[in-house]
């Protein structure tokens, strides 16, 4: 019997043999197999399709189990994360040495770095997270870089003080993380981006001779609406106010729970942004738990110790709360 294979057939079988890639080929199938026409005469022709199909979808799903993940793609852990970002040998490895206990490799040539790297920064009872990545210049910039950099919550922009291109250095980088949309001032939930206040600018090496003079000249010739942070990673210069810095700059609290008649659990506190209510807490605990709850006292802000308050109540960082169901 005749197959009568239409024209749509043969251009999705010449998709097939132009296909390089296992999704490519997996694609081409599916619609070979879609558009045949579905009579006897092509009976055999269809099963020989799902068998070629089914073969190169196990070829898929090995591939994906075995590729290794993206490098620049870095799992967000800690009260929040903090990228650095900045031009070769500015310092940007020996800052999270400096904060971490992450080991990165630290040189004084250029281009030391080709991934990023995380670390976790102590900060009182909480870590943040610290993600160390390679140097941009105005030649080359690092594939994959400018995703690593919108998913952050904070960005630390290193200028290397000594150096004098210290104000070029700055305005490549502002000038780049505004045009690949990485700051932008439209942020919302979905929306991927940090957003202007939540830019720091450290200028690195302050220890060294020169550095006045170059932070001097930023202050006067660059952008007005920074704040520049001489920061040592050999003397430690700034470098314990910055940890409070950028606690506040993330806007986050933490919030101690408590068990009715027990100590509260001063261990881990619960993460939560700046403003959230107790509610908003219940949320985070257990999604049951707003409809469960039944009462809630606060130890901290409240006017007294254990002061009964409502659902809509704004908790404040270090605030011991107890919701009883
Ligand atoms: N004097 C002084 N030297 C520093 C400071 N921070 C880093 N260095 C030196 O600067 C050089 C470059 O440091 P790195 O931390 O590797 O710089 P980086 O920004 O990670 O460099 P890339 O990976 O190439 O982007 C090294 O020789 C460091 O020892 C500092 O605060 N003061
Ligand atoms: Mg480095």
């Amino acid at each position: 019997m005749p197959a009568n294979l239409t024209p749509q057939y043969y251009e999705a079988e010449e998709a097939f043999k132009k296909a390089v890639s296992v999704e490519e080929k997996i694609a081409a199938l599916e619609e070979m197999l879609a558009v045949i026409p579905k009579h006897k005469g092509t009976e055999k022709m269809q099963a020989d399709l799902k068998k070629r199909l089914s073969k190169f979808r196990q070829e898929g799903m090995k591939k994906a189990k075995t590729s290794r993940a993206d490098p620049f793609n870095i799992e967000r852990q800690g009260a929040g994360q903090v990228a650095l970002f900045g031009f070769p040998n500015t310092g940007k490895s020996s800052f999270l040495t400096a904060m971490t206990r992450a080991q990165p490799k630290v040189a004084d040539y250029p281009f030391t770095t080709t991934v990023p790297l995380a670390g976790m920064m102590p900060f009182e009872d909480i870590f943040i997270q610290l993600v160390d990545t390679p140097p941009v210049t105005e030649e080359i910039i690092p594939v994959g870089l400018s995703g690593t950099l919108r998913n952050a919550d904070i960005l630390l922009v290193l200028v290397d003080a000594a150096s004098d291109d210290c104000l070029e250095q700055l305005e490549f980088c502002l000038n780049y993380m505004k045009e690949k949309k990485i700051v932008r001032e439209d942020t919302a939930p979905g929306v991927r981006g940090v957003s202007p206040e939540k830019v720091l600018v450290l200028a690195s090496k302050a220890d060294l001779p020169g550095s006045a003079d170059n932070m001097q000249i930023i202050k006067e010739l660059g952008p007005g609406d920074i704040d520049l942070i001489p920061v040592s990673n050999k003397t430690g210069q700034g470098l314990e106010d910055l940890r409070v810095k950028i606690f506040q700059t993330l806007g986050v609290i933490r919030v101690y729970t408590k068990i009715p008649g027990r100590d509260p659990d001063m261990k881990t506190p619960f993460i939560l942004k700046r403003g959230s209510t107790v509610l908003d807490l219940a949320e985070t605990i257990h999604r049951d738990l707003p409809r469960l709850m039944k009462n809630a006292r606060v130890w901290g802000s409240a006017r007294y110790d254990g002061q009964s308050v409502m659902r809509d109540y704004v908790i404040s960082d270090r605030d011991i709360v107890e919701i009883s169901q």
